[in-house]
């Protein structure tokens, strides 16, 4: 029995309009997520692991059809497109419901409609929002429950008039008069991932994976957050949070937002290379802020679990992370051992000599293609990761004392630089640049402008998402973070990287500590306040001083280069542009302009 008369309508319109066989409502149980891999198990979809090697552990293979993100399927329902911005993609509200009502209708025939209440955030967190989702995928029950926290608890939140976000997702097969099921079904032909930031709803429809169908990720955490926080006065963003401990036991907490496959994971599980430093994980993927009572911001994860990229996640470049994966997982599109085991790209250096690819054929490493696809996915609950900090469940978050900003640059931008102000700050951020990647259907190598690398997550017009962001900065009495822009990726002309990474990123982030407590030296420069070459620990990494200058370089002539790139992308937006930013890239090009 649903206490709450607006959640019990709601589905019951959902149920008489996609017509499922039966109705469940999810409780989170242990003996929930058992039935729905006895159910994935029957269809063929799913391999249950070598017990000895992985316990209680899956592997799931999709339709080859259904396997990223799909950015072009992905709309923005506003009013007017201006609401939406350039950068997303707009449907009217009444044309996309019409669509959808139509797309939706009967879609659940022949298949159980499950009911997920499901809460981002611990439950009863302040900066926790409650979501429910509708979906007719067992998959997506089960990842669900290792992604968000499901059940009872969320409904007794809830309460009797409690507010949720409405998530109804279908793959878009119905099954007519006793049709047979394939392993895994999809629709992507007609493919919609739909929100409506006003009514603060999510519909969508013929997909099957990850971000498309577990919509408290991206969908909820930061398209339709995005714009709750705008209305709200807080922050949703696509950044990872870390907590940064110095050896004599201070720690402070660490934002960043990067684009995809530029080390985010890595970064937020990272063992530092320093003695006697510390970084445990509170998230590692999206982060919520809201101003406490002492006008920082408080973060919370508002994730249970991580759904990191597997390929590329090796004992080497994240042991914490392979450390997370030794029990209780699901593993989507990797690739199968003989042993009854999981392999893909990067996890060990030797590949098997056979293996079963994530279509299903045998693969050796004599194969031209990868074994595992390179969007193959691990989903594992936070809890396993043993560096989780204590505090990630903490119900009143965690005080932010830096917010990092970085993208894949080979050229220009060095590998860290301190803004000198919250509006700097916020310039860093909207000029983000990344190479594309896997993660997004789409070609891989080519450069992007990913703001805030929230390109394809923010609900909203991003130029008014920036203004957002300068008026957090106005706010009166309030304690902000600093702001940095990273860079780890720098390449010298050969096209070697001139930056270890992984681990020595330690060294950077320690000299951000340092700026925190109101030490570490910098030096005003136009690009912002950079270290001095002494305040950076270079000790034992082998580094020539060129290298070294090179990291810490002031590359005016690049810069310069890139201004006109800035202003082409700021044009964009138009008049929503804010003039703080207008001002911001002005003052740089005249600041640098002067420097020569
Ligand atoms: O598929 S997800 O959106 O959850 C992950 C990603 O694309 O970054
Ligand atoms: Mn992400």
């Amino acid at each position: 029995m649903l206490e709450h008369s607006q959640l019990a309508a709601w589905i019951d319109e959902k149920k008489t309009l996609c017509q499922p066989d039966k109705v469940v409502i999810c409780d989170g149980s242990t003996d929930e997520y058992n039935q729905m891999w006895d159910l994935l198990l029957t269809a063929g979809v799913a391999i249950k692991l070598n017990e000895e090697k992985r316990p209680n552990s899956y592997l799931i293979r999709s339709d080859p059809a259904d396997v990223a993100r799909v950015e072009s399927r992905t709309f923005i329902c506003t009013e007017t497109q201006e609401q939406a911005g350039p950068t997303n993609n707009w449907i009217h509200p009444d044309e996309m419901r019409e669509t959808l009502n139509g797309l939706f209708q009967g879609c659940m025939r022949g298949r159980t409609m499950y009911v997920i209440p499901f809460s981002m955030g611990p439950v009863g967190s302040p900066i926790a929002h409650i979501g429910i989702e509708i979906t007719d995928s067992p998959y997506v029950v089960t990842s669900m429950h290792i992604m968000t926290r499901v059940g009872q608890a969320v409904l007794d939140e809830l309460g009797t008039d409690g507010e949720f976000v409405p998530c109804i997702h279908s793959v878009g097969v119905p099954l007519a008069n006793g049709a047979s099921d394939v392993p895994w079904p999809c629709n992507p032909e007609n493919l919609y991932i739909a929100h409506f930031p006003t009514s603060r709803e999510i519909w969508s429809f013929g997909s099957g994976y990850g971000g498309n169908a577990l919509l408290g990720k991206k969908c909820f955490a930061l398209r339709i957050a995005s714009a709750m926080a705008r209305d709200e006065g807080w922050l949703a963003e696509h950044m990872l949070i870390l907590k940064l401990t110095n050896p004599e036991g201070v720690s402070h907490y660490v934002a960043g937002a990067f684009p995809s496959a530029c080390g985010k994971t890595n970064l937020a599980m990272l063992i530092p290379t320093i003695p006697g430093w510390k970084v445990e994980t509170v998230g590692d993927d999206i982060c919520w802020m809201k101003f406490g009572d002492d006008g920082r911001l408080y973060a919370i994860n508002p994730e249970a679990g991580f759904f990191g990229v597997a390929p590329g996640t090796g004992i080497h470049s994240n042991p914490n992370a392979m450390l997370s994966l030794k029990e209780n997982c699901i593993f989507t599109n990797v690739a199968e051992t003989d042993d009854g085991d999981v392999w893909w790209e990067g996890m060990t250096e030797e590949p098997p000599s056979h293996l079963i690819d994530w279509k299903g054929n045998d693969w050796t490493p004599d194969s031209s293609e990868p074994a595992a696809h390179p969007n193959a996915r691990f989903t594992v609950s936070a809890a396993q990761c043993p560096v989780i900090a204590d505090e990630w469940e903490d119900l009143k978050g965690v005080p932010i004392s830096a917010i990092l900003f970085g993208g894949r640059r080979a050229t220009v931008v060095p590998l860290v630089n301190e803004a000198s102000s919250w509006v700097q700050g916020t310039f860093f951020g909207s000029i983000v640049s990344s190479e594309k990647t896997a993660a997004a259907a789409g070609t891989i190598g080519e450069l992007r402008r990913d703001p805030m690398a929230m390109l394809p997550f923010c609900g909203y017009n991003m130029a008014d998402y920036w203004s957002h962001w300068l008026n957090i900065g106005k706010r009166q009495g309030v304690k902000l973070p600093r702001i940095y822009y990273v860079n780890w990726f720098r390449k010298n002309a050969a096209g070697e990287f001139l930056w270890p990474g992984f681990g020595e990123n330690s060294r950077v982030l320690r000299w951000i500590f340092e700026r925190c407590e109101g030490r570490g030296d910098a030096i005003e420069t136009p690009i912002g306040n950079l270290p001095t070459r002494e305040a950076l620990d270079f000790e034992g990494l082998g580094l020539s001083d060129e290298t070294i200058a090179e990291l810490l370089r002031v590359e005016v002539d690049g810069w310069l280069a890139e201004i006109p790139l800035i202003e082409e992308y700021y044009d964009k937006f138009g008049d929503r542009l804010p003039v703080e930013l207008s001002q911001e890239l002005a003052n740089l090009k005249s600041n640098l302009e002067n420097a020569t």
